[in-house]
C-alpha cells in the first residue's frame, strides 16, 4: 500500500474525484499502464456470457458534471472474464473507481485497473464500493435512461442501460 505508484494514483484518483479539477484525469499517467500489468485471462475453451443487472445511476448532484455508477455483473456461461472498460453515451470520460483508507484514515476514491469477473461469484459496483465515475455527460434528472456498454476481455460489448434514481434498485433479484 506504500508504493510510489500506489501514493501518486490515490492522489491522482482524488483530483478526479473531487469535481475541483475534472480535467485532472486526463493527464493520468497510470491509466495505459494498468492493463498492461495483468497476466492474460486463460482460455478455458467456453466463450463466458455476462449478465448485467442492477444497471443504474445516481442523478447529477447540483452544478456539478461528475456522477457515478452502478451494475452487478454476473457469469451465467463460461469461468472468467475481465471487464476492460465502461462507455456511456454522451459522456466525456468514464473511469473505473473504488475506494481504500488513506494514511489518516479516511476512505479515498481512486481509479482502478480491470476488474476479472469469475463463477466464484458476481462482480459488483454498487456505492461505498466500486463505482464507475462518469465525467462531462449532460445533466441526468431521476427517470431518466442513459445507454452505455460494458467492454469485456472476452465475451465483448454488452449493451446496457442506466436507470437514473436516487436510490440503489431495491428488488433483491436485481442483484
Ligand atoms: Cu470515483
Amino acid at each position: 500500500m506504500r508504493a510510489p505508484g500506489l501514493i501518486a494514483l490515490l492522489a491522482l484518483g482524488l483530483a478526479a474525484c473531487g469535481g475541483e479539477a475534472p480535467d485532472a484525469g486526463h493527464t493520468m499517467a497510470g491509466h495505459g499502464d494498468m492493463s498492461a500489468e495483468l497476466a492474460p485471462l486463460p482460455d478455458d475453451g467456453v466463450t463466458p456470457v455476462v449478465d448485467i443487472r442492477a444497471v443504474w445511476m445516481r442523478p447529477h448532484p447540483g452544478g456539478r458534471d461528475v456522477t457515478a455508477a452502478y451494475f452487478t455483473a454476473r457469469l451465467s456461461e463460461g469461468e472468467i472474464d475481465r471487464l476492460l472498460e465502461a462507455r456511456i453515451e454522451g459522456a466525456e470520460r468514464v473511469e473505473m473507481h473504488s475506494h481504500s483508507m488513506n494514511s489518516e484514515g479516511m476512505m479515498q476514491m481512486h481509479q482502478i485497473p480491470p476488474q476479472d469477473v469469475t463463477n466464484a461469484g458476481p462482480l459488483v459496483f454498487t456505492p461505498g464500493g466500486r463505482h464507475l465515475m462518469v465525467f462531462g455527460l449532460p445533466t441526468v434528472v431521476e427517470g431518466d435512461a442513459v445507454q452505455g456498454v460494458l467492454v469485456f476481455e472476452r465475451s465483448g460489448v454488452v449493451p446496457v442501460t442506466f436507470a437514473v434514481r436516487n436510490m440503489p434498485p431495491g428488488q433483491p433479484s436485481d442483484y
